[in-house]
């Protein structure tokens, strides 16, 4: 079978003074940073739901996205075409990983069982694709919000029928996943959150919705899936408010129905965006409290105040959060998912190539950047710095406990302390990153 990506050119490595357009600037795979392959710092994905489902339609107006398989009419036939270009798509790209839904690899039947049995024959079409490739796959996923049945909600709805199919569902999903060597299976909210709170009963669907993540460690640990789960968080959209608004909602929600250790997040920059963060800044945070899972790259746009899914092409903006995973020592079994689509009048097969190339470039320029702050040490040595009184005796003896309300009050009253105020230091600190970024 021929594929729409089978006259695209491989992507040489030019270089940034290179002047072919069609070529990587600064990703290359087999580059040593910090004694680590970039490949293996970065674990960049294609996302299958973007890329090749995606028909470029809107609200305004018709498909526009030049896919053949979107003319295919018997469905199977169509995904088979659709999974042939994908992984043609990725060979010439280069990307070791992919993700998916459910239902973005095979289409929804009559009945579960019926889809069960469409998905579970395309999963050997997609081994068969990885085999041969050696792509490998970051995360799997179910589709719980497309099918009217979940449009109030899946784990959250007021219908217990409907939990039990999404549940029924998901166990499928996470055990394609596991069967196609998986390394991490994710689920973001859909339609988990509410519209109006007129007709939701907020405690009801926060018992339902712990109830139904802990089936599916449950299950992932009777099935021996050795992947990491993941929540991916987002403040709104499709629902006025989803309930897995950001890292610090989720990491409550994990605390209260015990599920910290079983469960890290899957940060999504335009999501972080979205909720009044920085993409930064939830990263750090997931960091901080010990749930950095995987991140979803793209970017919003600053005007929209929406899910735009744009390809991430800003290195100096994208070295802040990159910085905060080279810190933690990298994303594990995660990786970055390119979850961002080309805009509507990019129908075309070289578009995307285009879209994910520089996509690659920015994530290597940023993972650059990183590295340089790293290895520059002023910025590191200049945050140390701020907390040096933590780690001499005093300090360590109030984390420790050592101290009593009043004993720290006698110890002031005797004299004891030297509270001065001291310079922040941020617009030094601002000026280093720009230059180490240039
Ligand atoms: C939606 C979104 C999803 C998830 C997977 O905003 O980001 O594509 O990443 O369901
Ligand atoms: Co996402």
């Amino acid at each position: 079978m021929s594929t729409i990506f089978d006259a695209i050119p491989p992507i040489p490595f030019v270089g940034e003074e290179g002047e072919a357009e069609w070529g990587f600037r600064a990703w290359q795979p087999d580059r040593m940073v910090e004694g680590r392959r970039m490949a293996d710092w970065l674990r960049p994905a294609v996302a299958y739901w973007h890329s090749f489902c995606a028909t470029g339609a809107d609200p305004f107006g018709a498909e526009t996205m030049d896919r053949p398989w979107f003319r295919t009419a018997d469905p199977m036939q169509a995904a088979r075409q659709k999974a042939e270009a994908a992984f043609a798509f990725m060979e010439r790209l280069g990307t070791p990983f992919f993700c998916f839904h459910d239902r973005d690899i095979a289409p929804e039947g009559a009945t579960l069982r019926e889809s069960n049995a469409m998905l579970d024959a395309m999963l050997d079409v997609v081994a068969g694709h990885m085999r041969r490739s050696g792509i490998r796959l970051l995360w799997g996923t179910a589709n719980l919000f497309s099918h009217p049945r979940y449009m109030a909600g899946a784990a959250t709805n007021p219908d217990p029928d409907v939990f039990a199919h999404a549940a029924a569902q998901v166990k499928h999903a996470l055990e394609a996943t596991h069967r196609l060597g998986g390394e991490n299976y994710v689920l973001w909210g859909g339609r988990e959150g509410y519209d109006t709170l007129l007709n939701t009963d907020l405690a009801r669907e926060d018992a339902q919705l712990g109830r139904f993540l802990s089936l599916v460690v449950e299950h992932k640990h009777r099935i021996g899936f050795r992947g990491t789960i993941l929540i991916e968080p987002k403040p709104m959209e499709p629902t006025k408010h989803q309930y897995d608004r950001d890292v610090a909602t989720v990491y409550g929600f994990l605390a209260r129905h015990r599920l910290l250790g079983e469960v890290k997040v899957n940060i999504e920059a335009n999501h972080a965006t979205l909720a009044g963060h920085s993409f930064e800044h939830e990263v750090a945070l997931a960091a901080a409290l010990g749930l950095l899972g995987s991140v979803d790259i793209n970017r919003g746009d600053p005007q929209n105040g929406w899910d735009t899914d744009q390809f991430p092409n800003n290195a100096q903006d994208l070295s802040l959060a990159m910085l905060e995973v080279m810190r933690a020592g990298g994303l594990g079994s995660g990786g970055f998912n390119f979850d961002a689509k080309v805009r509507r009048q990019s129908f075309a097969a070289e578009d995307l190539v285009h879209a994910h190339a520089g996509g690659l470039d920015t994530l290597a320029r940023a993972l650059l950047i990183a590295a340089r702050i790293r290895a520059d040490g002023r910025l590191d040595r200049a945050r140390a710095g701020r907390y040096a009184g933590w780690d001499a005796p005093e300090g360590r003896a109030i984390l420790d406990g050592g101290m009593s309300l009043a004993a720290l009050s006698d110890r002031v009253l005797e004299g004891g302390v030297d509270p001065r105020p001291r310079s922040g230091g941020q617009e030094r600190l601002e000026n280093l990153v720009a230059q180490l970024a240039r």
